[in-house]
Formats: C-alpha cells, structure tokens, sequence
C-alpha cells in the first residue's frame, strides 16, 4: 500500500538536472504522498551553473513554488569536475525549449540549506533523496553531524551491484566523487542505494511515452520532449533500445516501496582500485545483521512505478506560466 497521503513523506531532492532528475522532481511535486521541501543542487551531469539553471526551469514549468532552490557544491571533494554531457548535452538538460525561470534562487548554501531544514524538523521526520554525486550530502555530514540521527533515511539514485555506466563496474554519481560517496554510505544513517539494477528496469519504452505525450499538459509535453532527446544519446552511446530513467526510482521508492524491492546488504565504495574506482562493493554472502545500514534495490515494478510518473503529471496539469 501507498502511503495515507495524508501524512507525506518530507523530503529533499539534491539533484543534477539532467534529464532524469527532472522527471524525479516533477514526481515529487506531484505526487500526493510526498512533501517536497527543498530542491538543491551540485555539479554532475553538467556544470552547477547549468544543473542550477536547470532546476529552475523544471521547477518554473512544473509550478514548483514556496520552497528553496539552493545551488551547492560546484566540484568533488577531492577529484575534478566530471560531466555527462554526453547523456544530458552541452546544457544538461537538452532536448526541450527551455522557459525563463520564475523561481529566484536562495542566496543559502545547499549544505547549509539541508543542515537548517533537517535541524528544525523533528528527528526521522526528513528523508533526503540525492540523485547526483553525493558532494552536499556529505559536506552536510561533516559540518553538522547531529543530521545523520535526525534523518529518516538516504534514498539515493547512485551505484549497482553488477553493473555500472561510468565504468566497467562504477556509476557515474559515485565514480565522479567516490570520496563523498564513502561518507555518505559509512554514516549511521539507513542508506537505500536505488543503483543501476533496479533503474535499468525503468524504462522509456514507447508505450510509456506515449501514454505521457496523451496527458496533452505542457508539463507532459516536457517530459516527452525531454525522453526524446534522452532515448537518442541511449541508443547512440550506451546501446539503449529504450533509456532508463534512473532517478523518480529514488523517489517512488519513498512514496511506496512495494514498487522499489530492496534487501539489506553491506556496501562499501571502493576508493583505490585501478579499474574499479568507484565500485559499490554490495556483499550478498551472508544475512545482513542489525548493523548493517544499507540495502540495495533489486526489483522494480515497471508499471506501478511508470503509473506514479503519469499520475504525477495529471495531477500537476496545465501551469500558467507565473510573470
Ligand atoms: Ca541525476
């Protein structure tokens, strides 16, 4: 069962847009069982200057409104900055015309922005959702570290357990900053790794974009336009026939995990391999014991999770563009 959505799940999306977050942001706008508080940002599938940019004009196009958007961590804790813009273009988010965005960014810090949201809400009530490197969230961790027993959990879109993206066997969220990743995954915090196993499960098939295109909304003509660009760099530079939308994984699986199957497993980040730099090392030989604060997502049920998506976009409907 859903969620009561009387009582949604408060979270905060530190994202990369990228054309996957933005479905995931507009999944958490419009969904009845999720409280979205606050969209910040890091660098990732492109520039922060350009993923920032971005997060406004999916937020302006969604109706998105009353809540901050705070730009982050412009680089890697340790490494330098790695893009995607093979994936997600010279803008990050290519494909849609993109509108001027109404939504004016908080002068905050993201980090600072999460570490306030978290410390003035009541412990467990506050799950973070990062779909990006995990740069904020583990900057946040080390500037205030009362966050990781006030946070409910970390859902993040990152890793795999067999296969990655960005290498033979690493992600591209944890492989640009590993470091990060290893803080976030070794805190005493619950940590669901939705990682590519689960998320190559959800596909853009042409029946789910047409069902998207049926909507007839602006915000679902974004989308459409927005799998267009991202089916063709699928096909033409991972072998795709459809592209795996990794993100609203996360987020679907904090509004109803009967639709994201996790088991629990340790996972650690590999920080010194020669070719597996990056890797989320997920050791299924023995039942977890209490210790154990990871799982991993191994089941997606494609059209439960597809149903959440347009859902989503009927609810939100038809926005008038804000002057
Ligand atoms: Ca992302």
């Amino acid at each position: 069962m859903a969620q009561d959505s009387a009582t949604p799940r408060k979270i905060i999306l530190d994202c990369d847009p990228g054309h996957d977050d933005a479905v995931a942001m507009i999944l958490a706008h419009g969904s009845p069982a999720i409280d979205l508080l606050a969209v910040t940002t890091v660098a990732g599938n492109q520039t922060l200057e350009k993923v920032t940019a971005n997060a406004l004009a999916v937020g302006t196009i969604a109706g998105i409104s009353g809540i901050p958007f705070a730009a982050g961590c412009a680089r890697p804790l340790v490494r330098e900055v790695e893009t995607a813009a093979d994936v997600h273009g010279d803008s990050g988010m290519d494909g849609p015309e993109q509108p001027e965005s109404t939504i004016e960014l908080d002068p905050r810090h993201a980090v600072d922005v999460i570490i306030d949201l978290v410390m003035s809400h009541e412990p467990g009530e506050i799950t973070l959702v990062p779909t990006g490197a995990l740069t904020n969230i583990a900057m946040a961790v080390r500037k205030e570290p009362r966050i990781v027993s006030r946070v409910r959990e970390v859902v993040l879109m990152g890793g795999g357990y067999h296969t990655g993206n960005w290498s033979a066997v690493a992600e591209f969220n944890i492989k640009v900053d590993p470091e990060a990743a290893h803080i976030v995954f070794n805190e005493n915090w619950p940590v669901v790794m939705v990682g590519l196993d689960l998320t190559h499960q959800a596909l853009a098939t042409t029946e789910v974009v047409q069902s998207i295109e049926k909507i007839g909304t602006g915000p679902a003509k974004f989308v459409r336009e927005l799998m267009d660009f991202f089916a063709q760099a699928y096909r033409d530079h991972q072998g795709f026939d459809a592209p795996p939308v990794h993100d609203p994984c996360a987020v679907a699986y904090v509004i109803d995990p009967q639709i994201v199957r996790t088991v629990k497993a340790p996972v650690n980040v590999e920080l010194r391999g020669e070719l597996t730099l990056g890797m989320t090392v997920t050791d299924f030989r023995a039942p977890a014991d209490e210790h154990c604060n990871t799982s991993v997502a191994v089941d997606l049920d494609h059209d439960g999770f597809w149903n959440l998506v347009t859902d989503a976009l009927q609810r939100i409907g038809e926005v008038t563009p804000q002057k």
